[in-house]
């Protein structure tokens, strides 16, 4: 654990990669933009109002039949993302639709129902290790579609029968993980604002544990254990929950010494909002190559990392406008920083 911790501490900068089946419509269904409507484009199962397009969520959820990505190269990816100086790279294995990246035991809505079929998590976890690229998990816990999810805290004996099995079925994922791909490094956790989560204490402090038992060494970030949704990620007594703080979205903090010394990440979108693939950038200020520098300049200088992020489209290849900045980031890295 000391030595993964020492490596997170030097890694400055890392790249986050949210794929999954919202890569297909790319933030739009037949020519109409959600960007009214749907929060970001990995939201975008949530899509409503009256542009939404009828019986949507059903449609949604059927994407996964249509999840083919020819072009996807696990190997190119790792590539750019070493060409690009990046240390350490984030993979959504399941995101808040509840479509799992891996060939999963625990339920039927994963990447061997798809025309694909291949294990995509196993193909991105052994491309960025041999580059020599840490490779951390993003999981989501929250599921907008699996029943037995509850966001309030269950009240009924049969409802708390029902939570649990949902318990027992993101711990029985989580075993899975390590134990399919036990080179990651860690977890960073999402999704676990519900006062469902939040308030089944024994339950994630006790997982906590197991995990790290059966993974030593394992990384865990702040979320995992989070309070309520919007505030920090500390106990009681004042100690992070967690080995680092899992920062900033979207922007840098004006004011750092809330941290107290923990280690922590910025994560970063370059479109304003949206993690996955968006097709159309028109009209929307995306970040430039200075701005990341800046901002990767400020977390280094404050001891975080600064974890950019790359939506690829459903076919399996990076936006354009990501392409540009990763080569241009890259080209900065390669001459004011050693390897
Ligand atoms: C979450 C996700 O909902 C989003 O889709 C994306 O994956 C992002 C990396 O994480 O969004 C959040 C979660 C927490 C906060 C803000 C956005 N927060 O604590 O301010």
């Amino acid at each position: 654990k000391d030595a993964n911790m020492e490596a997170f501490r030097n890694y400055g900068l890392g790249q986050f990669i949210h794929w999954g089946l919202y890569a297909i419509p790319g933030n739009e269904w037949e020519g109409v933009s959600a960007r009214k409507g749907a929060a970001a484009s990995e939201w975008i199962r949530s899509w409503s109002g009256p542009n939404a397009p009828k019986n949507w969520i059903e449609t949604y959820d059927n994407l996964y039949k249509q999840f083919n990505p020819k072009d996807f190269d696990a190997k190119r990816w790792a590539k750019q993302a070493k060409d690009m100086g990046a240390k350490y790279m984030i993979f959504t294995t399941k995101h808040h639709d509840g479509f799992a990246l891996w060939p999963t035991k625990t339920t039927d809505y994963n990447i061997t129902k798809t025309p694909f079929k291949k294990d995509v998590v196993k193909a991105v976890v052994d491309a960025y290790t041999a580059e020599g690229i840490d490779v951390y998990l993003y999981f989501s816990v929250l599921e907008w579609n699996n029943p037995d999810y509850f966001y309030k805290a269950p009240k009924t004996e049969a409802e708390k029968a029902k939570y649990n099995k949902f318990l027992q079925y993101t711990r029985a994922q989580l075993l899975e993980l390590l134990a399919n791909y036990p080179q990651i490094k860690g977890f960073w956790f999402d999704g676990t604002w519900d006062q469902a989560w939040v308030q089944s204490y024994d339950f994630t402090y006790n997982l906590e544990k197991e995990l790290r038992a059966k993974h030593p060494g394992l990384i865990i970030g702040s979320r995992f254990r989070n309070d309520e949704f919007g505030k920090r990620h500390f106990d009681s007594n004042g100690n992070l929950l967690g080995d680092y703080e899992q920062g900033w979205e979207r922007k840098l903090p004006k004011d750092y010494s809330w941290l107290d010394g923990n280690d922590w990440d910025a994560v970063m979108t370059i479109p304003p909002n949206g993690w996955g693939y968006m097709k159309d950038w028109s009209g929307l200020y995306t970040k430039t190559t200075d701005d990341l520098l800046d901002m990767l300049m400020q977390s280094v200088s404050m001891n975080g990392n600064f974890v950019l992020n790359f939506g690829p489209d459903g076919l399996g290849n990076m936006h354009p406008g990501e392409d540009k900045l990763a080569k241009e980031l890259g080209d900065w890295m390669k001459v004011n920083h050693e390897a």
